[in-house]
């Protein structure tokens, strides 16, 4: 599906405003600074496109006025217009045929992330529609309506599906049917930490989720097998990665550790796993947050370098 599967578009997104905990705003240079474009570069070959350093996100957040909670949700201007102008940024890359690699920030940013690249493809492969894999804790459906917290980290994958509709155009009012996602083509890995009404959301809808519960029964293996059989091999994925997927063993430097989590082998599997279908375009990694369990920084940062390399295909042998 990549036209120059050698070449990646990398996109640093240092955002946080999908939440009410500073620092993950920081992520992308902690990552970039701990060498794992180098590694990209030099041990993987990729020929690297887009953000070498830092593209401040926050320049898009609209100025001098307010942003008042909207639907119980919090900054929903600022989360707007920075996801708006990260999908098109996101589009440019992938109608040029690349991978897409963006780097978080909070979760909101997926609702940029994914709606640029369903609406390349879709322009690229005559309507084909994308998957998206979304490995998380949480599974991050609430509508405005259902949210108990009201950030918007929460509510991406209602706003990419058009579960959660919106009449302003400055507060998601952008996405269009060309960038939105199926429900059933959405896949959900390490769910442990759901809200009441996302779990309605998701019987509702029939949307396929493996939980933490679902690898313990089946392992690992059998779960990936079952996720991309879902999914179905002619179709292009994108691969959504919340580092609070990990245990907080591996990963404690994040905004909602949940325990009971995978383990940094498991992450490495699920990445690998969906490297070696062909199928895989693009990866976001998200919720680093280095100033949170300052000790445990540096594990976290080094667990997402793994995560991205194995999802790029980094093999041992
Ligand atoms: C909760 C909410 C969430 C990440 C927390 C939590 C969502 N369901 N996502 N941390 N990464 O606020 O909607
Ligand atoms: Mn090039
Ligand atoms: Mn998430
Ligand atoms: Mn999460």
């Amino acid at each position: 599906f990549l036209t120059h599967p050698s070449e990646l578009g990398v996109v640093a997104v240092d955002f946080s405003g999908g939440q009410c905990k500073p620092g993950v705003d920081a992520a992308p240079n902690a990552l970039i600074s701990a060498g794992l474009l180098e590694q990209l570069r030099h041990d993987l070959g990729y020929d690297l496109h887009g953000d070498s350093d830092v593209h401040s996100y926050n320049d898009y957040i609209p100025k001098g006025v307010p942003d008042p909670d909207y639907r119980g949700m919090k900054n929903p201007l600022s989360v707007s217009a920075v996801t708006e102008t990260l999908s098109s940024r996101v589009y440019a890359q992938a109608k040029e045929g690349r991978f897409v690699l963006t780097l978080g920030g909070d979760h909101s940013i997926a609702i940029g992330t994914i709606s640029g690249m369903a609406k390349a493809i879709r322009e690229r492969l005559a309507g084909k529609d994308i998957a998206v894999i979304w490995v998380d804790a949480h599974a991050d459906i609430n509508t405005p309506e259902t949210s108990d917290s009201g950030n918007i980290h929460g509510m991406p994958v209602a706003f990419l599906t058009g579960l959660a509709k919106t009449d302003r155009k400055d507060i998601f009012g952008w996405l269009h049917t060309d960038q939105l996602i199926s429900v059933n083509k959405l896949v959900y890995i390490g769910l442990r930490d759901v809200d009441r009404g996302e779990k309605q959301i998701l019987r509702e809808n029939g949307i396929r989720a493996f939980s933490m519960h679902d690898i313990d029964r089946h392992g690992i293996g059998r779960v990936m097998e079952m996720a991309l059989a879902h999914i179905g091999s002619d179709t292009p994925i994108h691969l959504s990665f919340d580092v609070d997927a990990l245990d907080p063993q591996w990963a404690p430097s994040t905004g909602t550790p949940v325990r009971g989590g995978l383990t940094l082998r498991e992450g490495d599997y699920i990445a690998e796993c969906v490297h070696e279908t062909g199928q895989l375009i693009a990866m976001d990694l998200v919720e680093v947050n280095p100033s949170l369990e300052e000790k445990g920084a540096s594990e976290t940062i080094r667990a997402g370098c793994s995560l991205v390399r194995c999802a790029l295909g980094d093999t041992l042998l």
